[in-house]
């Protein structure tokens, strides 16, 4: 399997049709808060895919609900950051996380008069809807976070570096907390059928290749000044550590949080050039977390880093 560079990647792979607006969306949304002097928090989150057709029927997909991105993302707003949150196309997002599937309608309550119709939240439920639903209209008001939204591979990478090229004036006021889950492999454009694979053609042979890592340009390019965070996930515990650092001596960003599939929720390490930090909630921890925002407890620590100086 080969790789291809990351120039390459791009002029082989054209930007999405969205692109042009989300860029200007972005221009916009990092040049007012520049001038301001505001921080700003670049969030990925979520799965990426890699399409199978052009015309997709089926993908590969990485796994990855949004939990972390989402959770932090509302963490970061209330450190006072403005926040760019680039996420998988319905996965979760901030705020509105807390109520998903059939959560949000169990608490309300209609009453249906003729033509006048009610619609009220139950009175139990105001004491759980009304923090969260403040906090995302006053974020909202302010006009601190913006949304934007990926499916493929290809859609991530013109985003992130989009992104990157608008962030890059705000130096060390540009944090990236790069929490998606990026593949690994993609079918190279030439390879990928336009339309849907038919069975009668028998099992089909899928040639995967290596999607070369963005992490080398965006830290030594693209946005050289910014506090880079990046995210490893793995299922082998032997393997954590050791990849989390090889990343850091690789690419010489500021920190790697690695977190393993099955534990994910309660323990992460954090992994800087000159710490390992292993933070590990006791199931009463988690659940006090979980009651106030989920499970984005790391960012405790990046703001203990934070008022260090360290970003
Ligand atoms: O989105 P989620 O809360 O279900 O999962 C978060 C995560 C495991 C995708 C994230 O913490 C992470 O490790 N992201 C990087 C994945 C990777 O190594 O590609």
């Amino acid at each position: 399997m080969g790789s291809s560079s990351w120039e390459e990647f791009f002029a082989v792979h054209l930007p999405p049709t969205d692109f042009e607006d989300n860029r200007t969306l972005l221009k916009e949304f990092c040049d007012r808060h520049d001038q301001y002097g505001n921080k700003i928090a670049l969030v990925t989150s979520g799965g990426t895919t890699v399409p199978l057709e052009h015309n997709t029927v089926r993908f590969v997909d990485n796994f990855s609900a949004g939990t972390r991105g989402s959770a932090s993302a509302e963490y970061f707003l209330e450190q006072g950051y403005a926040v760019i949150f680039m996420h998988r196309q319905k996965s979760l997002e901030p705020f509105t996380r807390h109520f998903s599937g059939q959560k949000l309608f169990d608490m309300l309550d209609i009453q249906e008069r003729g033509p006048n119709t009610t619609i009220t939240v139950k009175p139990d439920s105001v004491d759980v809807l009304a923090p969260v639903l403040s906090r995302y209209k006053a974020a909202h008001a302010a006009g601190a976070v913006l949304h934007v939204a990926f499916t493929s591979v290809s859609e991530y990478f013109w985003l992130l570096r989009a992104a990157c090229e608008c962030l890059a004036r705000l130096g060390p006021r540009a944090l990236l907390y790069l929490a998606a889950a990026v593949s690994d492999f993609y079918i190279p454009k030439d390879r990928v059928p336009t339309h849907k694979m038919q069975s009668g053609s028998g099992a089909p042979v899928i040639q995967l290749q290596l999607v070369p890592k963005m992490l080398a340009p965006l830290v030594s390019l693209w946005v050289p000044a910014a506090y880079v965070v990046s995210f490893k996930l793995e299922t082998d515990d032997s393997l954590l550590v050791p990849k989390a650092r090889a990343a850091l001596d690789k690419y010489k960003h500021k920190m790697v949080v690695a977190n393993l599939l099955q534990t994910r929720h309660h323990r992460v390490i954090l992994v800087s050039p000159e710490t390992t930090q292993e933070i590990v909630l006791t199931r009463e921890e988690v659940h006090a977390v979980y009651q106030k925002y989920d499970d984005s407890f790391i960012l405790f620590d990046l703001e203990s880093a934070s008022s260090k100086g360290e970003f």
